[in-house]
């Protein structure tokens, strides 16, 4: 089974490259970023609490988001290929969830963490604000997520270079491009 752990700052792209991925190599795509906003749509008491959070640009408690990936992994199908995590771990004791998680099923992950310039990433994600209706795309609250990537997200990259799972890749370029960057270390990863 091939599981990606796609990893990357606000706006890095990957929700864009999730599509590219799922579609390329039948996997399932779980962006922890739209189960949340689902949640909110919803109007519970829960979804009340996420949205203050997200609004301000603050991440979500992680045994909350641990949970919804516990039932995600427990639910999948015989058949199923694998699965791109988006989003998901975003904090160094979600990345040891998902380790014992996937191992308790037999499976581990690639982790592959899209690098962007930070003025790219305000620049993207402003650009997507005119449109998305998104409570955390404008300019104060994209730069509080940032400096909360860099503290709680940043130092994930150092626990999967540790444990030898761990691919960067160059995310300034065009979608294309990073696409074919990431098809390569997938095509390189299945042919080990
Ligand atoms: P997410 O929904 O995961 O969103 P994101 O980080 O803003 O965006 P992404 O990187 O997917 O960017 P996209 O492809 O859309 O998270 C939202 C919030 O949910 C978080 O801040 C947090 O509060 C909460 N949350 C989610 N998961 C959590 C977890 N595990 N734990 C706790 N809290 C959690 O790209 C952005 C824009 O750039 C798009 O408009 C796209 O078209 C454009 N773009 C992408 N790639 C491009 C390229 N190569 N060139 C030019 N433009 C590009």
């Amino acid at each position: 089974m091939l599981n990606i752990i796609l990893c990357g700052a606000p706006g890095s792209g990957k929700g864009t490259q999730s599509a590219f991925i799922a579609q390329k190599y039948g996997l399932q795509h779980l962006s922890t970023g739209d189960v949340l906003r689902a949640e909110i749509a919803k109007g519970s008491e829960l979804g009340k609490q996420i949205g203050a959070l997200i609004a301000n640009g603050n991440l979500v408690p992680d045994e909350m988001i641990n949970g919804v990936i516990e039932n995600y992994i427990a639910s999948l199908p015989e058949d199923c290929k694998g699965t791109i995590f988006d989003g998901y771990p975003r904090t160094v004791a979600q990345a040891e969830a998902l380790t014992e998680m996937l191992k308790k099923y037999g499976m581990d992950g690639l982790m592959i963490d899209l690098m962007v310039d930070e003025q790219l990433l305000i620049q993207r994600l402003i650009e997507r604000g005119k449109v998305s209706g998104r409570a955390d795309d404008n300019l104060n609250t994209i730069r509080h997520r940032i400096a909360v990537y860099h503290q709680q997200t940043e130092p994930i990259a150092h626990y999967y270079l540790h444990h030898g799972n761990y691919c960067a890749v160059n995310g300034n370029h065009s979608m294309a491009d990073v696409f074919l960057q990431i098809m390569r270390i997938i095509d390189k990863s299945m042919n080990n």
